[in-house]
């Protein structure tokens, strides 16, 4: 595919194509663990995904083939979090699953090799995950002194259910591609080669169904999940659907007009 380039940052990739956009952890000599930076630069290029009327579908994958996304990197695990050039301790990646959740398109995880640990998670509250055969699956919380409570151990038990979850954290053991398919963690499995291509054709299909459908989908899947944060995303989107009537419109016309609105003849629907 021919992928050019939005933006130029230090340790990611951020490309385009046909309407997608790939955003890629670029740091394979440490199997794509992410630092404060690392997501500060997702964050952005998040930020210009929802901005870009271009942009219909996001791909989040990670560069070289033999990882996702191995987590925190630990050797800039501080005291508090992880520590950046500004001495600041993060546990940013917080706000970029927050993003991934709340930004109105769909987010899809490409998986190669290991999605391990906050890797892991960033893979479960993607909107869709399409593995390679050589993906392992798993948390290593326990096993390194962290966890992650949030969506991480309670959006996990919704896709996979309380037993799994509570395995997978519990005894920080590793799933293959296939286990993963097995537990509805992931929703294809297709050799390494064949990855791309396999998560293309689905950004292909996703991109010819209508936009705010998918906007009102995605809202919707979440809004039971997110509580009353939840009830805010999917009204926020009744909003915006509100806003584009006639009826509306005659609200805001009437203010500015100075005069009464006549709502009379907008149908009430049965
Ligand atoms: O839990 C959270 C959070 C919770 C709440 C809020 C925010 C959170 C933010 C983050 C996290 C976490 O992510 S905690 C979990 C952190 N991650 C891990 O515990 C995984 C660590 N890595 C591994 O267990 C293994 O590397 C592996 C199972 C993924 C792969 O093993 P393998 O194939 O034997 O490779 P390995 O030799 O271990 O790794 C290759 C290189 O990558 C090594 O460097 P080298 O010895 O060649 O110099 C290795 O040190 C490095 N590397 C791998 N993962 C990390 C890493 N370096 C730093 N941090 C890593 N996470």
């Amino acid at each position: 595919f021919n992928w050019t380039t939005l933006k130029e940052y230090q340790e990611i990739l951020f490309q385009f194509y046909n309407g997608i956009a790939k955003i890629s952890i670029n740091r394979p000599q440490v199997h794509n663990a992410f630092t404060p930076r690392t997501v500060a630069e997702m964050i952005d290029a998040m930020n210009i995904c929802r901005d870009n009327s271009d942009i219909g579908v996001i791909i989040l994958t990670g560069e070289g083939g033999k990882a996702f996304c191995s987590g925190g990197d630990q050797s800039v695990r501080g005291h508090g979090g992880y520590i950046g050039e500004d001495t600041v301790p993060r546990l940013n990646v917080l706000d970029l699953q927050m993003q991934i959740r709340r930004i109105p398109k769909p987010v899809i995880a490409m998986v190669a090799g290991w999605a391990i640990g906050g890797g892991h998670v960033l893979h479960v509250v993607c909107d869709l995950s399409i593995a390679a055969e050589n993906a392992r699956f798993g948390q290593t919380g326990p096993k390194v002194g962290s966890f992650d409570g949030g969506f991480g151990a309670s959006y996990l038990a919704r896709i996979v259910g309380q037993k799994k979850a509570r395995e997978i954290w519990y005894l920080c053991d590793q799933y293959n591609a296939q286990e993963a398919l097995d537990m509805g963690l992931v929703n294809k499995v297709v050799p390494l080669e064949q990855l791309e291509e396999t998560t293309v054709e689905w950004c292909q299909k996703i991109l010819e169904k209508s936009p705010l459908a998918l906007r009102m989908l995605k809202a919707s899947f979440n809004a039971e999940l997110d509580g009353q944060a939840g009830v805010q995303q999917l009204a926020g989107d009744a909003t915006l659907l509100y806003y584009l009537s006639d009826e509306a419109k005659e609200g805001k016309n009437a203010f500015l007009e100075k005069r009464k609105p006549d709502f009379s003849k907008y149908p009430k629907f049965p």
